[in-house]
């Protein structure tokens, strides 16, 4: 039996099939299991992940048990399917401060719908949300796509979201984006291939973090990046996480949804408290959206996260 004083707290910065990276703070790199009873007590959603704090007691040399996961400030979880047709909430990550969006400004071209699913995953977790688009350098600035480009990000700067266009290649608007995450951990999130690790090789060229081929003819499918990971960046850290395609998010009631959507919540209250903004009398989103004060495409979003 360890006694109290045997354990250390320390910081998962890898959570890979029941085994964890848990840098001490020390400083020193660990690689650990979970204590059996913490399996037996915790669903599989509440086991630790990347970001997570935790107690450990250090066993042979280089490895530990952890004993404790430490309460949880912040967190992105999605929903998984299951066994049975069940389904069940997973962490992606715990305890970043900054949720940064990563959209490629094209090929394929930003997907607002998309984007509206991480806002609404990282509110819900206390996380703030960056929108980055990525590859920047590869779109015309003279484009109909461009002009498209523009106005979407306009609508994200008017209700609060931080946007940064941003290139790998060119490193157009890096040190903004460095500049918005110091001293902060933030997760990288998007679609496989939207250039989250480049990004964040731009932001710190030292990690030098595996990045994909654009030639690959089966690229489909396949995620360059396999577990989300946690690296030291300045006095905070990067998390750079695998593609996901689709992020499902927990059930949610429109008054909650409402109250993640700032432009809907500013609105007020519609007549009707569970007004789905479609033909309700006394609804006050509809005509705002015709006097073009909230963009169509935010509404949309907004249905299909009710449906799903
Ligand atoms: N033109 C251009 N291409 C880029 C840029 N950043 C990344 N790419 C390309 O986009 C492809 C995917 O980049 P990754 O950084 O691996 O993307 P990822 O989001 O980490 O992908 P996963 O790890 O699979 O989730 C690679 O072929 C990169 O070369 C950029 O700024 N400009
Ligand atoms: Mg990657
Ligand atoms: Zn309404």
């Amino acid at each position: 039996m360890a006694h109290v004083s045997d354990s250390i707290e320390g910081l998962v910065t890898r959570a890979v099939s029941g085994f964890f990276t848990v840098r001490t703070d020390a400083g020193e790199i660990l690689t650990c299991k979970l204590r059996g009873k913490l399996k037996q007590e915790r669903q599989k959603s509440e086991l630790a992940v990347a970001g997570d704090r935790v107690r450990v007691e250090p066993t042979d040399a280089g490895e530990g048990v952890i004993d404790a996961v430490l309460e949880r400030r912040s967190w992105i979880m999605r929903r998984e399917p299951g066994p049975r047709g069940k389904h069940f909430d997973d962490l992606v990550v715990a305890n970043v401060d900054v949720l940064v969006i990563c959209g490629a400004a094209t090929d394929p071209p930003l997907q607002p719908g998309l984007v509206d699913r991480f806002l609404v995953a990282a509110a819900l977790g206390n996380v703030a949300g960056l929108l980055a688009v990525t590859k920047r350098d590869a779109l015309d600035d003279a484009s109909a796509e461009a002009a498209t480009l523009r106005d979407t990000l306009e609508v994200y700067r008017r209700i609060g979201v931080p946007v940064i266009e941003t290139s790998a290649r060119s490193g157009v608007g890096i040190d903004a984006l460095r500049e918005a995450l110091r001293g902060k951990i933030s997760a990288f999130m998007g679609k496989s291939g939207a250039g989250k690790s480049s990004l964040v090789n731009a932001l710190d060229p030292s990690l030098s973090l595996a990045v994909g081929e654009i030639s690959g003819t089966s690229k489909k499918g396949l995620h360059t990046t396999r577990v989300a990971t946690l690296h030291p960046f300045g006095e905070g850290w990067l998390v750079d996480t695998p593609g996901l395609r689709e992020l499902a998010l927990p059930e949610l009631d429109v008054a909650t949804l409402t109250s993640l959507y700032p432009e809907l919540a500013a609105l007020g209250m519609c007549q009707f408290t569970n007004c789905r903004h479609t033909r309700e009398p006394g609804c006050v989103v509809r005509p705002a959206i015709e006097r073009g004060e909230i963009a169509a495409f935010r509404l949309d979003s907004f249905r299909k996260l009710l449906e799903t």
